[in-house]
């Protein structure tokens, strides 16, 4: 037996350290095992999250990716943004595929603020707006963004709302509306039949919704080991990420406390997801992507397309510039590299190491979108190893240029592997150490 990997009475993280999908979903579910608690801190259901069990393919958009361990509680914190008809739909779904009483083992946050349809309008309005002057963001156009706003503006609602006195929520629900109706003219909302939902879907979700503060807390107490599950990923987070083509949360380890309501020193490792190669979608800067005959061939032996949209990712080489600033913010324990096996075809393989701009070399990651589309790369061009790696259990069945690929990223950033993904199964997985 391997030694554990969540250390008990603690939080540990799961955590992307490009721009999201980088296998989150698959390290969740290789620890679930070991977790009593597993928690999403941000985001909502613009995530997409793929576990493969065998023959079962379940996606996890807003639901924690633990909720099929039968033996792990699921919390969605106060973080996280919560459009409740989408996440009954996503359980019913997943029900078809063999998850079982997930109600039982779920709790919600009663200050998770509620995606309403409006702020998914909202999102596809804003988008078109922002498409005028060649800029939109290519959200998923789930709402995200215009409830993160109403939560700062102070005027979204939250399940803490829902269930108390429902004429005070549905007053708040009007003022909302027409606050909205007012910036988009457009915007058409039939209230009373809002409402009406709301009136049911407050029973229907009033079992699950607790303080989950307390049950953090508690379970923390227990000396339970709590596993935070990072949504979208560090190159997304609001303040760190490539901004203005960023998701709306706080993505990184301080996403994990502000969240979740976990106090700093109870977190204890952050295991970093680092795909082999890059991946993006939506808009926005991406220094290493190879929009060429290499970009197409990770794009296409690597099936990247988005878990919740179903678009196209955008693709290009491992730009390690990326992951040592997010180590830099999140302070990786160790790494799980996803994807390897979409590299055993190439004869050569780029890494990204340095930027330069204007012919000078950068020292920081920039702050400014116009200079990091401009930015030049350095890169190290690595041999491939041209055979299939799918059946590689241990470090030593991986071919030589293989590991001097991993030893190459391990020694850049400093940083210990401790996992290596060969294929989407559970089982298709070297554990290192
Ligand atoms: P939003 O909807 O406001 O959060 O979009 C803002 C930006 O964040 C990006 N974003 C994502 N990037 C990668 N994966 C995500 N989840 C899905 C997946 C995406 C999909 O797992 O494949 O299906 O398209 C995700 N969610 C948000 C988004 O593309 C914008 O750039
Ligand atoms: P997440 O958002 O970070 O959880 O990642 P996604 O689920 O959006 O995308 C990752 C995709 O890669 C999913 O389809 C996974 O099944 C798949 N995947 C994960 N790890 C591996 C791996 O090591 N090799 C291959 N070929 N696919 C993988
Ligand atoms: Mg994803």
């Amino acid at each position: 037996m391997p030694d554990p990997v969540l250390v008990k009475g603690k939080a540990c993280m799961v955590f992307g350290t490009q721009w999201g999908d980088e296998g989150k979903g698959k390290l969740v579910d290789i620890l679930a095992d070991e977790a009593d608690v597993i928690a999403r801190c941000a985001g909502g259901n613009n995530a997409g999250h793929t576990i493969v069990v065998g023959d079962a393919h379940y996606d996890f958009h807003l639901l924690p990716s633990g909720i099929i361990s039968e033996n792990t509680l699921s919390v969605i914190g106060n973080g996280v943004v919560v459009h409740i008809e989408s996440m009954f739909a996503e359980a019913a779904k997943n029900e078809k595929k063999g998850l079982k009483n997930w109600q039982d083992r779920l709790v919600i946050s009663d200050r998770a603020h509620i995606v309403f349809d409006l702020h998914q309008e909202i999102d596809g309005l804003q988008e078109v707006e922002k498409s005028a002057g060649g800029k939109s963001i290519g959200t998923t156009k789930k709402g995200i963004g215009p409830t993160y706003s109403s939560k700062t503006e102070r005027t979204g609602l939250r399940m803490a709302e829902l269930l108390g006195d429902f004429s005070e929520f549905s007053e708040r629900f009007r003022t909302m509306v027409a606050g909205a109706q007012m910036r988009h003219s457009d915007l058409v909302v039939d209230v009373e039949a809002e409402l009406a939902k709301y009136k049911e879907l407050a029973e229907e979700v009033r079992p699950m919704v607790k303080d989950t503060v307390y049950v953090m807390y508690d379970a923390l107490q227990k000396n339970q080991a709590v596993l935070v599950e990072g949504a979208n990923a560090q190159m997304l987070d609001i303040d760190f990420g490539t901004f203005p083509y960023v998701t709306s949360s706080s993505c990184s380890v301080g996403g994990a406390c502000t969240g979740l309501g976990l106090p700093p020193s109870k977190l204890e490792r952050v295991f970093g997801v680092v795909k082999a190669y890059t991946t993006r979608v939506g808009g926005g800067a991406f220094p290493t992507e190879q929009l060429n005959d290499d970009g197409e061939k990770l794009q296409q032996v690597g099936a990247e397309f988005g878990v919740t949209t179903g678009r196209k990712r955008r693709c290009g080489w491992l730009d390690l510039v990326v992951v040592k600033y997010t180590h830099m913010i999140n302070d990786l324990y160790s790494m799980m590299i996803t994807k390897l096996d979409v590299l055993d075809d190439f004869a050569e393989i780029k890494v990204g190491i340095k930027y330069s701009h204007k012919g000078q070399p950068l020292d920081n990651f920039p702050a400014c979108m116009d200079v990091l589309n401009e930015v030049e790369v350095e890169y190290v061009t690595l041999p491939g190893w041209q055979t299939s790696i799918k059946d590689c259990r241990t470090y030593d069945d991986l071919p030589e240029n293989a590991k001097n690929y991993l030893k190459f990223i391990a020694d850049f950033l400093g940083v210990p592997i401790q996992w290596i993904g060969v294929g989407p199964k559970r089982d298709s997985t070297i554990r290192v150490f």
